[in-house]
């Protein structure tokens, strides 16, 4: 019951929680408060008396570094030890048990250098301030001592700093597990970061540097735990954005950066940025604090740390020029056609881009100009080649562009590969996950949908590691234990893929032949209103709406078919394909097939460890056995359950990223945003768990084997090792419920191990003292 002076939490609609007292004993459905801050006094009624206002933790408790530490652990109690911790002291990163909690500062912090990793090499988690840099050693000795592949799992809404999150634990890696060997494949690893963010990221409404596709870093160890080589997986790429952007949006920055740099290649005709369609329709050129110059440059230092020749290089820029000219291709009807031929689509012979894109490519001009115009049907007997309209032209023209950025990017993630194979046989690998965060426009499309279903995996396998198999383990172990609800998004997986879930009815409404993005709808609301998952839209009857785990989100079909498709006219790709000077253009085009032999690729011994086939990038389409070509989001569906796989197999170590205001004001915190992505991604229910439950456990025979010297020779029972970990532990640690003994196993509350290390590091010191006096003795 409350009592007079109780220090409690009350709703407040802009902070979410504040600081109330208590002024006289509860009594019958009313309690009166004394607001801290404001001095007003509020009366608030109880209807359900289980339910009273939440407790203030002592004011000693407030700042800690766990959140699993608190007394009380709720929401307001959360919510204010990040915010004191946050803009109090500067501190962005706390621990909830397993879970590194790291909120977005948008200011740069001195915590990042040589020395800061050096501080944490060999720590324990609890020994220094929570950090990224904690979590990956952590990640680092657990590779060491449990020889088990370990992975580091970033997630967060977008924006919130997944990104720059997993660059440090790569850095971290790079640091303690660098090899000074003259292959430096840890530099090689972290040049990779400045590449794939020039192709890959983008300026959104959301995010500067946004991420527009996923990937999976895994860096290779030897058996002394040395770097001994890397690999990457990329997933999903954003393609649509190479031919279009909302407002005060950007393409992907390498474009910004070769028309920054356009003076030193003036054979790619190149002008300033707002001059090209495929750059100029976001309305934002530039983005604050970012000198493209300058990042193009750094993008070309990078390129060529990895390897790639500056012929090479050479040919990117001129590929992405063709890109860039291809837009600007103008394809109008002519003016005096005929009425039967009035909306054909044509190019002035005259037009300068067209020449250009062929140039560069080194095409014939009659050959592309015709397939920019014209299509070829084939029937059962005969093959028509047609003009299509302006608009089917357009299309297809923005079609062939995305193919040509889609294979390009594809391309140097090869060559990344290859670059960080360094031939040599990997024994374990720490793996980290960075890939596009929880996103939610004013207008959602497939890419948003795709972006969403990822999240949506990821958070499966968060639940499914923290609370499932933890639980299930619990039990299995006959450990005494209480079980604790948790929000599971399988109904939601499953509205997306089941059998005629959203992904399948996609599929075949884009086999059927007079398919279309709104039949595709009218089919969802016929089959797909029974999901609880599933909504609705109030108004028309072009949209969706998905209740995900973190948000609602309502997706407009337009496109949906095409992007599902994402098919490119054949004859313009063959004009492209096998007319081409460009060397760069018939590797990148080649048909898979036939590319196993070819010389062009580099030889199959050096492309053992780069990711199997649906894995390794689904910018390129995939093939069924039967040929037939499979579709992004089978494609997609498959890639992230071969990665969910991967990570299954791994110990994984999470990162939650916060985003802490829309703005980018730095250390601006505000409540609301921050509790609703608390709440979304399963950070409140981590805690109650973790601080509940046990999250270290060994093996009676390996505990043993770890920590026989902490016992007596004489009390070690081979007979019985159950036993003989039961008087190791009862010697140690006296507190009996920070330890339970299960079928196979014995289970720890959260910092026990690392005591536990402690302990026995400090007698291993205390024998090596021992040892050498005894020889100094003796000498
Ligand atoms: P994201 O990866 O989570 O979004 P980023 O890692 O790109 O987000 O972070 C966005 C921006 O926040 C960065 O460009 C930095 O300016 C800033 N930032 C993030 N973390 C830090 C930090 N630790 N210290 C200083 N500034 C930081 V997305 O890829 O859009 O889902 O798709
Ligand atoms: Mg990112």
């Amino acid at each position: 019951m409350v009592r007079k002076d109780a220090r409690i939490w009350v709703e407040h609609p802009i902070h979410v929680w504040e600081g109330a007292t208590v002024t006289s004993d509860y009594r019958s459905g009313v309690l009166i408060v004394k607001i801290d801050q404001t001095g007003e006094i509020r009366q608030i009624k109880i209807t359900d008396e289980t339910k009273l206002p939440p407790l203030r933790n002592p004011s000693l408790l407030i700042g800690q570094n766990d959140l699993t530490s608190l007394s009380y652990l709720h929401e307001p109690a959360v919510l204010y030890n990040l915010k004191v911790r946050f803009c109090d002291r500067n501190a962005i990163y706390t621990y909830c048990g397993i879970v590194l909690v790291a909120i977005n500062p948008y200011y740069d912090l001195p915590i990042y250098g040589d020395e800061t990793i050096m501080a944490y090499r060999g720590q324990s988690m609890g020994d220094l301030d929570p950090h990224i840099f904690a979590v990956s050693e952590e990640a680092y000795t657990k590779l060491e001592r449990e020889r088990r592949d370990q992975s580091i799992i970033v997630s967060g809404e977008s924006g919130a700093g997944k990104t720059v999150s997993a660059k440090y634990a790569m850095r971290y890696f790079a640091a303690v597990g660098g090899n000074s060997s003259e292959t430096q494949v840890e530099r090689k690893v972290l040049a990779s970061s400045p590449i794939m963010e020039a192709i890959g990221n983008a300026k959104t409404t959301r995010n500067d540097n946004s991420s527009r596709f996923g990937k999976f870093i895994e860096i290779h160890f030897d058996q002394q735990y040395r770097i001994s080589g890397a690999s990457m997986r990329t997933y999903l790429l954003e393609k649509s954005r190479v031919v279009y952007q909302s407002p005060d949006e950007r393409n992907y920055h390498i474009f910004y950066q070769l028309c920054a740099a356009a003076h030193y290649m003036p054979e790619l005709k190149l002008d300033h940025q707002d001059s090209f369609h495929y750059l100029n329709q976001g309305g934002c050129p530039n983005i604050d604090g970012v000198d493209d110059l300058k990042a193009f440059n750094e993008t070309k230092a990078a390129l060529s740390t990895l390897g790639v020749s500056e012929s090479e290089q050479h040919q990117m820029f001129t590929v992405l020029a063709a890109i860039l000219h291809l837009g600007n291709v103008h394809l109008a009807s002519e003016p005096d056609a005929d009425d039967q031929d009035s909306d054909g689509a044509y190019i002035d012979v005259e037009d300068e881009h067209l020449k250009t894109v062929c140039s560069l490519l080194g095409i014939s001009k009659p050959e592309l100009s015709r397939w920019l115009t014209h299509r070829r049907i084939a029937s059962a007997h005969e093959v028509i080649v047609s003009r299509m309209d302006v608009r089917k032209a357009e299309f297809a023209r923005d079609a062939l562009a995305k193919r040509l950025y889609g294979e390009l990017f594809a391309w140097l993630v090869q060559a990344v590969n290859r670059a960080l194979d360094t031939g040599h046989a990997k024994r374990h690998f720490i793996g980290v996950l960075d890939i596009y965060g929880f996103e939610t426009f004013e207008i959602n499309s497939f890419e948003q949908f795709c972006i969403n279903y990822a999240n949506e995996k990821l958070q499966q396998q968060f639940n499914s590691h923290v609370f499932k198999l933890e639980q299930d383990e619990y039990i299995k172990e006959e450990i005494s234990w209480k079980m604790i609800d948790f929000y599971d998004n399988q109904p939601c997986i499953n509205l997306i893929e089941d059998r005629l879930g959203v992904l399948a009815l996609l599929d075949e409404e884009c086999r059927v032949p007079q398919g279309s993005d709104r039949g595709f709808v009218a089919k969802l609301h016929d089959k797909c209103a029974k999901y609880p998952h599933f909504l609705k839209p109030r108004f028309g009857d072009a949209a969706f709406i998905i209740k995900h785990f973190a948000d609602n989100v309502e997706y407009q079909c337009g496109g949906f078919l095409e992007k599902n498709r994402d098919t490119v006219l054949e004859e313009q790709l063959e004009s492209i394909r096998s007319g081409s000077a460009c060397r760069l253009v018939r590797v990148m085009l080649a048909d898979p097939e036939q590319t196993s032999s070819s010389a062009t690729l580099p030889p199959p011994s050096r492309r053992r460890t780069t990711p199997s086939a649906p894995l390794a990038s689904l910018t390129q389409p995939g093939r069924r056995a039967s040929g037939q070509k499979q579709t992004v989001g089978a494609q997609f569906r498959a890639s992230l359950s071969a990665l969910m796989g991967t990570l299954s197999a791994t110990t994984p170590h999470y990162v939650r990223c916060i985003k802490p205001n829309d703005t980018k004001q730095p250390f601006q915190f505000d409540a609301a945003r921050a509790v609703h992505q608390l709440r979304a991604c399963g950070v409140l229910e981590t805690i109650r768990i973790s601080s509940a439950g046990f999250p270290s456990r060994w093996l009676y025979q390996d505990f043993f084997q770890r920590y026989r010297l902490l016992c007596r020779y004489k009390d070690i029972d081979r007979a019985n090792i159950k036993k003989t970990c039961s008087i190791i532990l009862e010697k140690h640690v006296k507190d009996p419920d920070k330890y339970q003994f299960g079928a196979t196993k014995i289970f720890f509350r959260a910092g026990q191990v690392a005591y536990l290390e402690k302990v026995r590091a400090d007698l291993q010191r205390l024998y090596c003292v021992r040892v050498q006096s005894c020889v100094r003795g003796f000498l």
